[in-house]
């Protein structure tokens, strides 16, 4: 349940249950890219596995779109303190896609069409942490938010959602990504403030 709170400093936030420390709750959905917005024709879409002996695994839009989607609703933290509740996608499980992947390394690096990069370990990709989202709020995913897809890892800071996905490497030793090579926080769980390194 939502408690509305208006705080002490003059500052009207909303303070809400499954608001991790330090974050305050948005209404709207900021966009938060590095870069310009990737325009990726969907027959040049495509999302490519490997692993870390170089076996390759990909679908193209296509195939994608015949793998079984899911229907998900959670929370999302920025490290930028943004939170937003009970936001609703459909995609596709990494769970789904990971079924047939033969492995045996523990990291993943999951890359963007653009050159974006974010490292997350593989079991926060699977058992249902995880999915390729292609539409959010009932609508094909708009191009500014990562549309045709892009990953999502609610559990973890968004910045670990890679939008405009376009595959994953499966590694044996953990790397910095994009924002980790900048001093973010390598693994970036919101309930322990993992904003930093250090943290
Ligand atoms: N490819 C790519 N993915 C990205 C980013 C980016 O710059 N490029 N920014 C990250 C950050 S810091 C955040 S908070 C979210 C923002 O997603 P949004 O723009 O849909 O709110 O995307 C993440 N994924
Ligand atoms: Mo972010």
């Amino acid at each position: 349940m939502a408690i509305i709170s208006r705080g002490f400093g003059g500052r009207r936030r909303e303070s809400v249950d499954g608001l991790p420390p330090g974050q305050y709750l948005t209404h709207d959905f900021p966009v938060l890219s590095a870069g310009p917005t990737p325009r990726i024709p969907l027959d040049r879409w495509h999302f490519t596995i490997t692993t870390e002996t170089g076996q390759k695994t990909e679908w193209n839009w296509t195939e994608f779109l015949a793998l079984k989607s899911e229907d998900v609703t959670t929370d999302i933290h920025c490290v930028t303190k943004w939170s937003k509740l009970g936001t609703t996608w459909r995609g596709v499980s990494l769970d789904t896609l990971l079924e047939d992947v033969d492995t045996a390394a523990d990291y993943t690096m999951v890359h963007s069409f653009g050159g974006y990069t974010t490292n997350v370990p593989l079991e926060d990709l699977l058992d249902s942490k995880a999915w390729i989202a292609y539409k959010f709020d009932g609508e094909d995913l708009e191009p500014e938010h990562g549309g045709p897809a892009r990953m999502i890892v609610p559990h973890l800071y968004f910045w670990k959602s890679a939008k405009w996905v376009n595959g994953l490497t499966l590694m044996n030793e953990d790397e910095p990504g994009f924002w980790e090579a900048a001093g973010y926080h390598m693994y970036g769980d919101p309930w322990l403030e993992q904003r930093y390194q250090g943290d």
